[in-house]
């Protein structure tokens, strides 16, 4: 087993000085996240290093970056759809398959929130628009508009031109994706995002999508994407990689199939990017990316780093 252990002082010495931890129990307690999220990794970090679990980590980390008015693709700020309207998707799961996830939710400010609530407080797994707001408000969660005067000034340009095209830029997203194993060797996983820029009203992409945006089975390890939705949901993506583990593959290796997916059955596959970052249950860590640009972030007992994903093309 990989978990952490304290004994009682023996002679002056603790355990632990008696038993030097092996590299294994190092990697622990671990959180990793999609992009460049380091402030996210480390508000989950201080949640992991207080003993806390992995689920209450990765909700605390995705608020930082829900609560960003900078971060344009993620909660407060995030880009709007076509008709000018934030519109969010999110998703939490724990180490037993429990789940929750809302999605087209509108003017709450912390749908990975709402979405634990789902979790939490339901028989459900998933709420949509107006009823996921409602739920919300239930819930206490306020009401607040969500689109910044920037993201506004950002809209109104673009509906100079109106182009429809919701192409996802290959690099520098914020989407977060969020993984995490806490002192008790328990998974957690979140995903939260605005979804494409100026989308269709209505759209909802992979990140509330329990299976493509974000898979966890304490049994195995974990997954969650970034990038072009529509391709994650078509190969089902953090579910394959999770499974891919399952079968023996590691978590780069099982990353690395999921892409190779996307780029046989996907066509205009060179067009867009996906990123997968995935975790076992040994704390091993890794990722792959359709095209070069994708980075993601790791916080462990090693520190806070952040590290550049092997790619396809
Ligand atoms: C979506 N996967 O809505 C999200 C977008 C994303 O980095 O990840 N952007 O399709």
């Amino acid at each position: 087993m990989i978990f952490s252990s304290a004994g009682a002082p023996l002679s002056g010495q603790t355990f632990a000085d008696k038993h030097p931890k092996s590299n294994e129990d190092q990697k622990l307690p671990l959180v990793v996240s999609t992009w460049r999220n380091t402030a996210a990794n480390e508000a989950a970090w201080e949640v992991l290093n207080n003993g806390r679990t992995a689920l209450d980590a990765v909700e605390t980390g995705t608020r930082v970056v829900e609560a960003d008015p900078n971060d344009s693709s993620v909660g407060y700020g995030g880009r709007p759809d076509r008709e000018g309207h934030v519109t969010l998707d999110a998703c939490i799961m724990d180490h037993d398959l429990n789940c929750g996830s809302v999605a087209f939710l509108e003017d709450i400010k912390h749908p990975i929130s709402v979405a634990r609530k789902v979790m939490e407080e339901t028989p459900h797994v998933m709420l949509a628009g107006e009823g996921a707001r409602q739920f919300a408000v239930q819930q206490g969660f306020e009401k607040e508009d969500l689109l910044t005067e920037k993201s506004e000034k950002a809209w109104k340009d673009w509906l100079k031109e109106s182009k429809y095209a919701p192409e996802i830029n290959i690099e520098d997203h914020d989407t977060i994706g969020m993984l995490a194993i806490d002192k008790n060797g328990r998974l957690g996983g979140a995903c939260t995002t605005s979804g494409l820029a100026y989308k269709m009203r209505g759209r909802v992409g992979d990140s509330p999508i329990i299976g493509a945006g974000l898979y966890v089975d304490g049994e195995v390890g974990a997954a969650t994407a970034t990038g072009m939705g529509e391709a994650i949901i078509r190969v089902a993506g953090a579910h394959l990689v999770v499974e891919l583990m399952r079968n023996g593959m590691s978590p780069e290796g099982a990353c690395k199939e999921a892409v190779q997916r996307v780029i046989k059955k996907v066509p205009g596959y060179k067009n867009l990017q996906t990123g997968f970052i995935a975790i076992n249950n040994k704390g091993e860590v890794g990722a792959y990316a359709l095209q070069k640009g994708f980075v993601y972030a790791i916080h462990d007992p090693n520190g806070p780093r952040v590290i550049g994903s092997p790619h396809a093309i």
